[in-house]
């Protein structure tokens, strides 16, 4: 089996067997996107079926592909029937015999569709389906359909989590790009129409005249694909680039400097897709400066781009992030609401409000955000999240479409018919004539563009869903693997069953019951950080104290989120009797002893879930290890890491969450787990030599809240085995820091056992949840006498740091 570095995604086109196609190709009209079509077609043949199709532009006597739009297909072949019309970028796959001749139809409205459906007749070829009776009409759900890269122009990525920028680095446009032309390829190849190259936190000299000529080439690179470019400005650009004394949106001279603006960059970059746009959060500037609305500042920037064809997508991502915590009535997932809903009807046309998912911030589990039922003359986009902020930063696997599904079949009830919001954030519901999706993706440099090879999968199943919301997790997860993995059966079950299983056990080990918050917050959002959310103003509070846990955001006694919801909507979760239970604590403050629908009390069901989903997340390796030999041996392994690493890292999300729920509400785990841990030695508790105790903050992310770091060359940690002789499984728990690599050696009897170097790239240079990391061998023979021995080795800042060795009976 060839290596494989996942470069190539789900577009391996590696060799099919038992597949025919037409030896020649027609394409019928020429343009840039055409030639695209063209040579993908060639190209996905040539790989799968070793073969070249001969070129043509003119219809041959023998069989054909034949790819054109809709006008040039009927002249070809008039008496084909075709439909009327076809929306933009939907495509017609078709079968056809004409005069004794096979013909394989790709036919759209516009070249842009017949890209699209060359990638989808080769999507076919690659999976096997029946081409011979195919007759297919596809068309998009909505027309924006773009990914936001959160990338600044010095090469880093706000929060993303495979490398550095694959389109900026020191100031400029990365001289060479094409990578950013193939990732381009691959967006096209999911129906992703668009693409916001810059951080929304945005760097004001993107749209300075002399970056000007570098987007330019970004815009060129994604071209052939059928990308729109887009960026993201900064409201007060007419100040800091044009030398205004004011941004005021409704000052005549602002606007004019927008158009100025507009004008100057459509000029370069004829076919941009428009801005996008974040004012007044987290410390960006925006109308509220002279007293104006979010209304006032979309359209001032729309009407600029208008005559252009541009949009202004304006994110709803508005919220006080220095609320007082202690007002009870206070609340983030209020905000959006609050900011936007009022000015439903106030947009322009070509002004879009684009939504996160949920009302407070990409959590594992929240609620359908309420502003998406509340605009009903306002253009939507919904927004996701495929960068892993808070669900594992691709270090675990989480494959978020199983989430996606049920926001996009949820029904907000907005009107006197089911709305779900795939229908209202489509433009459908309410006939707006623009709507859509964007994912926040943040590919970098990695070679597999996300980090995890298993997490390339969230891209692919956006563009699926933002084309067509109605598939299903399983179609869409079954099609992946197989195009990424092949279609041998066992690699395909095992593959998507632990896709489609990993959301939920990931929300298990982290943050069930809705509590979102659990992470470390005011950080890097990773790993566990109990309260970092609460007596803090940015409103991720989960209230957890003593006597319960969950926010009230009832309207009888809490903030009153509740109430922005339709009354059908706002019932549901306003009654404890109705509310989920998986969104009960986001909902509602409960003591730990309430009892949930499941039956059990809220405190055991966070130790149970806990302790259920990190036993899961163990399963993970053993799973994957059953596919050696059946994948390319290169991602086998690099998989195989990361779920090691996951599964070591759920244990210690379990142990904080659980330790630091135990010791507020003083209620113990039923089943004696919690803060009870056979076959744990802390390593403070070791004979040592260098090595001295310090205490871990925060305190549940260390076992026992404390761990042993090296001041020395060299420390040593060292106990003496006085258990039963056999065979074990031995875990050290050490801490991966960013600021150095130490090195670490595990050793029984003075035999080396295993050797390692703590040089992950995890989020932080101090002792916590993020850098907790755990190292294993297995099967190592133990008798008692035995002396175990861990040996530390300091580099740069990191001091070869130690929480406990663990020794569970093998395979255990
Ligand atoms: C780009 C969250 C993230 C920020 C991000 C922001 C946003 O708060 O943590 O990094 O900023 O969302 O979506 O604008």
């Amino acid at each position: 089996m060839n290596a494989e570095t996942g470069y190539d995604a789900w577009l391996r086109y590696v060799p099919v067997h038992g597949a025919t196609l037409p030896p020649t190709l027609v394409t019928l009209d020429d343009s840039v996107l055409m030639r695209s079509a063209r040579e993908e077609m060639s190209r996905g043949v040539l790989g799968m079926l070793r073969k070249s199709l001969r070129a043509e532009t003119t219809m041959p006597n023998g069989d054909c592909i034949l790819l054109g739009t809709l006008p040039a297909v009927r002249r070809a072949v008039p008496d084909v029937e075709l439909p009327e019309t076809l929306g933009e970028d939907a495509y017609v796959l078709k079968a056809v015999r004409i005069g004794g001749r096979s013909v394989l139809l790709v036919v759209s409205s516009n070249d842009r569709g017949v890209l699209y459906g060359t990638f989808a007749l080769l999507r076919k070829v690659a999976l096997g389906e029946d081409l011979q009776r195919m007759d297919e009409t596809h068309t998009p759900l909505a027309p924006i359909r773009w990914t936001n890269e959160w990338d600044n122009l010095d090469g880093s990525i706000e929060r993303g989590y495979a490398g550095r920028s694959i389109f900026f680095e020191g100031g400029n446009v990365l001289a060479d790009l094409r990578r950013a032309g193939d990732y381009a390829r691959l967006l096209a190849s999911i129906g992703i129409d668009g693409c916001t190259v810059n951080n929304v936190n945005a760097n004001v000299r993107v749209i300075t005249p002399e970056f000007l000529p570098q987007l330019v080439r970004l815009a060129d690179a994604f071209r052939p694909w059928g990308v729109h470019l887009s960026i993201a400005v900064d409201f007060s650009s007419p100040k800091l680039v044009g030398h205004l004394d004011t941004f005021d949106p409704l000052d005549p001279k602002v606007a004019e400097w927008w158009k100025q603006k507009a004008d100057e960059i459509y000029r370069a970059i004829p076919d941009l897709g428009g801005f996008l746009l974040k004012a007044d959060s987290e410390g960006r500037v925006g109308p509220s400066t002279y007293g104006r609305t979010h209304a006032d500042a979309a359209n001032v920037i729309a009407r600029a781009l208008k005559p252009h064809g541009g949009v202004l997508v304006y994110r709803g991502f508005v919220y006080d992030h220095h609320m007082d915590w202690r007002n009870l009535k206070n609340d983030r997932a209020r905000a959006a609401y609050d900011n936007f809903a009022r000015l439903d009807g106030q947009f322009d046309d070509n002004a879009l409000v684009q939504i996160k998912y949920g009302p407070i911030d990409f959590q594992v589990r929240e609620p359908v955000s309420p502003l998406i039922g509340a605009l009903h003359a306002t253009n939507e986009t919904l927004e996701f999240q495929v960068t892993q902020e808070y669900t594992g930063q691709q270090r675990h696997l989480c494959f978020l479409l199983p989430m996606w599904k049920e926001i996009l079949d949820f029904d907000l009830h907005a009107a006197d018919r089911p709305t779900p919001v795939k229908e209202i954030v489509s433009g459908k519901a309410f006939h707006r004539p623009l709507g859509g999706f964007v994912a926040v993706t943040n590919v970098g440099r990695d070679p597999n563009w996300l980090g995890h090879d298993l997490a390339v999968a969230n891209l692919y199943a956006f563009g699926r869903i933002a084309w067509n919301a109605d598939l299903t997790a399983k179609q869409i997860i079954d099609e992946w693997t197989r195009l990424t993995f092949g279609s041998d059966p066992h690699v395909v079950d095992a593959i998507t069953k632990m896709q489609l299983e990993s959301w939920r056990v990931y929300e298990e080990y982290t943050g069930p019951l809705g509590a979102g918050g659990l992470t470390d917050i005011i950080g890097a959002h990773y790993g566990p950080g109990i309260e970092s959310s609460e007596r803090n103003g940015w409103g991720q509070w989960h209230r957890a104290d003593e006597k319960g846990v969950g926010m009230d955001r009832t309207v009888a006694t809490g903030t009153g989120f509740i109430g922005q919801y339709t009354p059908p909507v706002a019932s549901l979760y306003e009654s404890l009797a109705t509310c989920p239970d998986n969104l009960l604590l986001f909902m509602h403050h409960v003591p730990y002893t309430y009892a949930l629908h499941s039956g059990k009390t809220v405190i055991q069901h966070i130790y149970d879930s806990h302790y259920d989903g990190a036993e899961e997340a163990q399963r993970f390796p053993r799973r994957w290890q059953t596919l050696r030999g059946k994948i390319d041996e290169e991602r086998y392994q690099a998989v195989l890491g990361r779920l090691e690493y996951q599964a070591g890292h759920a244990i210690v999300w379990r142990d904080a969450v659980c330790n630091w729920f135990e010791k507020a509400s003083h209620i113990q785990d039923a089943q004696g787990r919690v803060g009870h841990h056979p076959g744990r030695i802390e390593a403070e508790s070791m004979s040592l030599d260098g090595y001295t105790v310090t205490g871990v903050q925060p305190w549940e992310t260390a076992s026992g809240g404390k761990a042993v770091t090296c001041q020395a060359a060299q420390c040593t940690s060292v106990m003496r085995f006085n258990e039963q002789g056999g065979r074990y499984d031995m875990s050290v728990e050490y801490f991966d820091q960013n600021n150095g690599a130490a090195h670490y050696d595990l050793s029984v009897g003075g035999k080396v056992l295993g050797r390692w170097t703590a040089d992950r790239a995890l989020p932080t240079n101090k002792l916590d949840g993020h850098s907790s990391t755990r190292y294993t061998v297995t099967g190592v023979k133990l008798a008692p006498g035995d002396e175990i021995r861990i040996t530390g080795r300091p580099q740069g800042g990191e001091l070869a740091s130690l929480d406990y060795l663990e020794l569970q009976p093998a395979g255990k």
